[in-house]
């Protein structure tokens, strides 16, 4: 059994999701698993065996306009790896976690402890703040550092290859979903509180961050609600959340719009929906459409970044070009319509999320995990290969 240490930003947020959803699954097989957050992730239990959470104090001091948080955490790594005697770090993003990894490990290395560093790219640190120019050294940097790297899907893995200058073999090791966990039997109550009149009920769930899209879901909705009786949650919260709300209401949809805020319960809420709409800028996997499928729910999305490896065209839903919300309330009527295309596509879309069964990926991070340290034994760590 191995000692594993994840690093991962614990908010609502996918990457921060897989890596406890990971870390969970990981401990249940008897493995030792340390948390290393500056708080503690949201769908972590601490009080669960094998389960270790380290939280991250940030230095302050007057002198620094901005805490080094970089700092704290490369110590903090420094501290679990010898104390706890970890076997490897498991970083998901390079930045700034690859790149503090990189920083402990020549720490640690001063000590005669050669820790090996896995990286998980989850797409923002490539296809959104990497593009920056002045970070791009800094991130191909963390990657090649890294002594082994996984990307989310194979576009994110293609994207990452042609944005940096990577040394590196790229893994591609998919989103998951542990179905063991997900009770999605529907909750008739809610149901009837949301559509009391049987209408159909559309989804959307994410940070509200711009790359999200979040007035293109009203603009969908807006056209779908001329010709079906339909209703839609909004759930989540972000920078764009007040624009969608004043958009529904100059728009007349808002009696038929509830905006729910963030929930910690996202099962129940998808388990009463009949579609889910995801109309992100970018998406390098879209763990949120993976969860909604293992609902039973079908997709209207995107067909950018890894979302079409996710979402298949017309078995599980629809993928059309960023923006277009014609095309994508035309492909939500044309769902919704049909009592039994709806269940013919909502049958597609649980099938498609078996392929990303947690029983299925797991094996391929424990085998990843195992090879990486046999490198080391061996020949103190080299490029891994799946
Ligand atoms: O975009 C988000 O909602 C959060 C973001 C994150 O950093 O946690 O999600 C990214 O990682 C997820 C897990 O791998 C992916 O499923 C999301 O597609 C990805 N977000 C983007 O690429 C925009």
């Amino acid at each position: 059994m191995l000692k594993i240490g994840i690093v991962c930003y614990p908010t609502f947020g996918g990457s921060g999701i897989v890596a406890t959803e990971l870390g969970k699954a990981l401990a249940k097989k008897g493995n030792e698993v340390h948390f290393i957050t500056y708080s503690q992730p949201v769908r972590l239990d601490v009080f669960v065996e094998n389960v270790y959470y380290h939280e991250v104090s940030i230095v302050e001091y007057p002198l620094f306009e901005f805490a080094p948080y970089e700092l704290s955490l490369a110590s903090k790594l420094v501290d679990v790896v010898k104390h706890e005697k970890l076997d490897l770090l498991h970083v998901h993003y390079a930045i700034p976690h690859a790149y503090v990894a990189f920083m402990a490990k020549q720490i640690l290395m001063q000590e005669g402890i050669n820790i090996p560093i896995l990286t998980t790219l989850h797409g923002t640190d490539i296809t959104l703040v990497g593009k920056s120019e002045l970070l791009g050294p800094a991130i191909s940097f963390a990657i090649n550092q890294s002594d082994c790297v996984t990307a989310v899907s194979e576009n994110l893995k293609q994207e990452t290859i042609r944005s940096f200058d990577i040394k590196k073999n790229i893994n591609v090791i998919p989103n998951f979903i542990d179905f063991s966990e997900y009770d999605v039997s529907p909750d008739l109550e809610l149901k009837s509180i949301i559509a009391p009149n049987g209408e159909k009920i559309l989804i959307h769930i994410s940070n509200f961050r711009p790359v999200k899209r979040v007035e293109d879901v009203i603009r969908i909705f807006h056209i779908l609600a001329q010709d079906i009786d339909a209703k839609l949650i909004m759930v989540g919260d972000g920078p764009q959340r007040e624009n969608a709300e004043k958009l529904s209401r100059d728009l007349e949809i808002d009696r038929q719009v509830r905006f729910v805020g963030k929930s910690q319960d996202i099962p129940r809420l998808l388990g009463i929906a009949d579609l889910f709409i995801l109309p992100s800028e970018t998406e390098s996997f879209g763990l949120v459409a993976l969860e909604a499928m293992a609902a039973k729910v079908p997709v209207i999305s995107s067909n950018t970044g890894g979302l079409p490896e996710v979402n298949i065209n017309n078995k599980t839903g629809f993928t059309h070009d960023v923006g277009d919300v014609v095309a994508m309330a035309k492909s939500a009527r044309f769902i919704l319509e049909d009592a039994n295309r709806l269940e013919g596509f909502k049958e597609e879309a649980y099938k498609q999320a078996h392929e990303f069964d947690l029983q299925n990926i797991l094996p391929r991070y424990e085998h990843w995990y195992n090879s990486v340290l046999d490198s080391f034994k061996t020949n103190g760590g080299m490029d891994c290969v799946e």
